[in-house]
């Protein structure tokens, strides 16, 4: 992520255009409203930026964060064919009863973002 500004303990960031809905908050389903961000893992947050034109461009530049979710006492893991007809879904929970879906068509990315989210989960859990 060249152009996001770096926390100094940052060992897990990430960044890229990722599918996302939510899907159910404060424990209540909601419906789904799949769109295209600009995500970038920072620590132990995960934020949502969207672009005037679209989900794609630079944080920090004409991105606007829409908004971030902390991922510290959450969970991660591929979502079941239920939650989706889409391929290479995450679904993603949080500590405070949040539920989102993260889609890219590329497997190989969603294999990386599994595995950062995965990361930054273990490593801020005990913090
Ligand atoms: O889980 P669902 O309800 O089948 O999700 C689909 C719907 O949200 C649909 O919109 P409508 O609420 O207007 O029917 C979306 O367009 C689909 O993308 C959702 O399913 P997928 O399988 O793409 O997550």
């Amino acid at each position: 992520c060249p152009s996001s500004p770096k926390p100094p303990h940052s060992p897990s960031e990430k960044c890229g255009t990722l599918n996302m809905t939510k899907i159910t908050e404060h424990g209540k389903k909601v419906r789904k409203n799949w769109t295209s961000y600009w995500t970038v893992l920072q620590g132990s947050s995960l934020l949502f930026n969207k672009g005037q034109g679209g989900g794609t461009g630079w944080f920090g530049r004409d991105q606007k964060l829409e908004f971030s979710v902390e991922l510290k006492g959450g969970s991660v893991d591929w979502a079941t064919k239920d939650k989706s007809s889409k391929k290479n879904v995450l679904e993603l929970k949080t500590r405070h009863g949040m539920e989102l879906l993260l889609q890219s068509d590329h497997e190989s990315l969603m294999n990386e973002w599994h595995k950062a989210l995965t990361e930054a989960i273990h490593t801020y859990a005990w913090e």
